[in-house]
């Protein structure tokens, strides 16, 4: 029931019990960048977790008394704590668990990173609303632009940091809260977005080689066969590959 690759719970299954001590349970689906979001930061820290995978287009009911948003991801803790709303869960697992700090100190690069993240807000909305268009051949070259202007101001940015990442010269929390877009970005049909981005280029290949993103990645062709079914509202979309 409990894993990466697990099954997922749907409707009529039961919840699962209490979150054993000395580990924290994510409820996630294999395939959504805001779970990924959560994930990053459980494994840059090296905090043990356990997963549980929701069928999002077949939802439990109890899904809602963890999440009354009912949406992905949620975090549960042994206390049975339940905190949503990725930038929430990320923030809450830097504050709350020892190690590295992913967040800076520093309440002005905190509130900076914050006001990044804000700004970032506007691009995935724009990225499926891209990949939407596509499949449904409409012009998307509005869209497009958009969506590369945006990049372009995160280019502007990044090019002011003179750092390899966003919070200096090793991955912070902002790298983590805006990579899953990167990495999706051939799915969301827009691969030739970095043509003109020299810098995010270079900090795309620098995020590849970060150990949570090497073990959080997900082979484009399994996001399009997913998203076949999941655009078809298919109640075996979340469980696509298995
Ligand atoms: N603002 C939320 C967004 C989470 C979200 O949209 N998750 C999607 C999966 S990628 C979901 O749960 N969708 C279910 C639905 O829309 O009913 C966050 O940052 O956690």
């Amino acid at each position: 029931m409990a894993g990466e690759r697990a099954r997922s719970l749907g409707k009529g299954s039961t919840a699962p019990g209490p979150v054993p001590e000395g580990l924290i349970r994510v409820y996630s689906m294999r395939f959504c960048p805001f779970a990924e979001r959560t994930l990053l930061v459980l494994k840059s820290k090296g905090i043990k977790h356990e997963i549980i995978n929701i069928n999002l287009k077949n939802k439990p009911d109890w899904l809602f008394e963890k999440n009354p948003f009912g949406l992905v991801p949620i975090l549960e803790t042994s206390k049975g704590q339940l905190i949503y709303e990725s930038p929430i869960t990320c923030e809450y697992l830097d504050e709350a668990y020892p190690g590295k700090k992913l967040l800076p100190a520093d309440p002005y690069e905190r509130a900076y990173q914050k006001m990044l993240l804000e700004r970032f807000s506007k691009l995935p909305p724009l990225a499926f609303k891209h990949l939407l268009a596509v499949k449904n051949g409409e012009d998307s070259s509005v869209l497009k632009a958009e969506f590369s202007e945006k990049l372009g101001e995160f280019e502007e940015i990044l090019a002011g940091c003179k750092t390899v990442f966003y919070g200096g010269d090793s991955v912070s929390m902002i790298d983590y809260m805006i990579w899953p877009w990167f990495e999706r970005l051939e799915f969301f049909q827009l691969p030739d977005c970095l043509q003109h981005t020299p810098k995010l280029r270079q900090w795309v290949e620098a995020m590849k080689k970060d150990p949570a993103v090497k073990a959080t990645m997900t082979d484009t062709q399994m996001l399009k066969g997913f998203f076949e079914l999941y655009a078809k509202n298919s109640p075996e979309a979340c469980d696509y590959g298995l």
